[in-house]
């Protein structure tokens, strides 16, 4: 037996149990994941949310402009990373404390299994999750340190090596159960959404009437995309439920008030088709999306909003967005996407639409409307964004094919002016010398009244358009694309990357006929 009266352990002794600890986090955090899954209460979740708020601004928006999506798989990684480590060195720690007390074996392992639970616990506010952590962790620290009274409290190779062996089934079968358990509870497509049988018949009607609009051509999103992009702050979105969700209004009221889930169902419902854009996205990029929503017209549900100049809308992620008033009145509150339940991820279960204006400010997993007497910053805006405003006119270009005639090209993709609408698009052949109209698709319909299935506008308010153009050519040359919003305004031509007001320019693309 050692006793803490020794002070020298050898080297490779002290790197062995260090690399065991490592394997023992990775047993915690493994264990924790196969309890509950992509959830806020999984270990990894709020490391997660230390790093993003520990991570310079400036390396957050690098970010999002270069790594875009990669940028958040990387946080979250080295989240992981860090939470593995982490109750690694608690492991080794407690550890370290039992062989100075001289405990026996099972003593040892106990402590491990408690400080590792206790720490998950407290970190998380999951029992399930600390009890998964705890068992997970205590399945390597087992097969490291045998039970056996006469075991040596040192860790030697064989011991390490079974760690190993042991965090990398705990790993697989974390990630076999986790991802099992932590699937989404509905999805934004829109295949499952119409051939689910139980879907509404006006809303199988709305999206039928999307789908006969949409311009067919290879590599182009229909006018409902088929996936529609995510961006958030969070590497795990909140988890909410029905039940226990309610939305308050607060701040410059005469009387706060607060609506539950069957409240703002019971109320009238409206179903819409809004396009969205982030802020972030590139001039040519695709965080850009639409579907059919529905929900309540902000002004159903709270028709007597005082006359301050702004509001800002809170979320369960700790999410918040300043804006004008004015746009609120005219917002409407979601809690259904292309005929299902809000997926989690955009939302679940209400999130804001707030018309024609960038992303960032439709506000998802929504539960607090607070009225402002004055302007103050938003999550994005204390982080140099300016992303709150209308969002700038654009015309994108994804499809370029070649007709199967011989010499004829087609190209095409979306426009979009949120509530400006789109006027016209023009197409450019030679680099922006001459200039030809493109073939539009039909406006989608405008909102219908969900219960009578009755239109209530005629166009839809804040929905992108498709464009396409068909020409004659057999040699390289550059095509250019612009759109002309509802007032008549021309996209705007000089180049400026998306931060921080989005971006603008006008898209242009080298095409070879020859090579289609
Ligand atoms: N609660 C919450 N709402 C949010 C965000 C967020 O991080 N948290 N991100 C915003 C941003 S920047 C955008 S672009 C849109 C994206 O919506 P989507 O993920 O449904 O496409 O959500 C907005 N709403
Ligand atoms: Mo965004």
């Amino acid at each position: 037996m050692e006793s803490n009266s020794t002070p020298r352990r050898p080297v490779r002794t002290r790197v062995l149990e260090g690399a065991v600890g490592v394997a023992v986090g990775l047993g915690a955090v493994s264990g924790s994941y196969a309890a509950v899954g992509a959830d806020p209460t999984f270990i990894a979740a709020p490391v997660a949310g230390w790093v993003t708020a520990l991570t310079p601004d400036a390396v957050i928006t690098w970010a999002i402009l270069t790594l875009g999506s990669l940028g958040q798989s990387l946080g979250f990684a080295l989240a992981l990373g860090v939470s593995v480590v982490g109750v690694g060195v608690v492991a080794a720690g407690s550890r370290a404390l039992a062989r100075a007390t001289d405990a026996d074996p099972l003593v040892r392992h106990a402590l491990t299994v408690l400080a590792v639970g206790a720490v998950t616990l407290v970190l998380t506010g999951g029992l399930l999750s600390a009890v998964g952590a705890a068992l997970g962790a205590g399945v390597v620290s087992l097969s490291a340190h045998r039970l056996r009274p006469t075991a040596p409290a040192r860790t030697d190779r064989r011991g390490f090596l079974r760690a190993v062996a042991a965090a990398a089934a705990v790993t697989g079968a974390g990630a076999l159960l986790g991802t099992r358990s932590g699937t989404d509870s509905a999805t934004s497509d829109v295949e499952s959404a119409t051939t689910g049988g139980d879907t509404d018949p006006v809303v199988d009607d709305l999206l039928s009437t999307a789908s006969a609009r949409t311009l067919d051509l290879p590599d182009l999103d229909p006018l409902v995309s088929r996936e529609f992009y995510q961006v958030d702050i969070n590497s795990v979105d909140p988890d909410l439920s029905v039940a226990a969700w309610s939305l308050r209004l607060t701040g410059a009221v005469d009387e706060p008030r607060a609506f539950d889930y069957d409240e703002l169902t019971s109320l009238p419902a409206e179903h819409r088709f809004v396009t969205l854009q982030c802020v972030g996205d590139g001039l040519n990029g695709k965080k850009i999306d639409t579907a059919l929503w529905t929900g309540v017209p902000i002004a159903d549900l709270l028709p007597d909003l005082p006359d301050e100049c702004c509001v800002m809308l809170r979320a369960a992620d700790d999410y918040y967005e300043e804006f004008p008033m004015g746009a609120l009145r005219n917002g409407f509150i979601a809690y259904r996407m292309n005929g299902r339940p809000l997926p989690r991820g955009h939302g679940y279960p209400v999130r804001a639409l707030i018309p024609g204006h960038w992303g960032e400010i439709n506000v998802k997993w929504l539960t607090e409307i607070e009225v402002l007497e004055e302007p103050v910053d938003g999550y994005w805006e204390e982080r140099g964004w300016h992303g709150t405003g209308p969002v700038n006119t654009v015309a994108k270009l994804h499809s370029v094919s070649s007709t199967g005639d011989d010499g004829r090209v087609r190209v095409g993709g979306h426009a979009y002016a949120g509530t400006r609408g789109i006027e016209r698009v023009e197409v450019s052949t030679d680099g922006g010398t001459s200039w030809a109209e493109a073939t539009l698709s039909e406006p989608l319909p405008g909102a219908v009244d969900a219960q009578t299935g009755e239109a209530r506008r005629e166009e839809a308010e804040d929905a992108w358009r498709m464009w396409a153009y068909e020409y004659a050519a057999a040699d390289p040359h550059e095509v250019v694309v612009r759109a002309v919003d509802g007032t008549g305004q021309l996209q705007e031509e000089t180049e400026r990357r998306a931060f921080p007001r989005g971006p603008t320019g006008w898209v242009s693309r080298r095409v070879d006929p020859r090579r289609l």
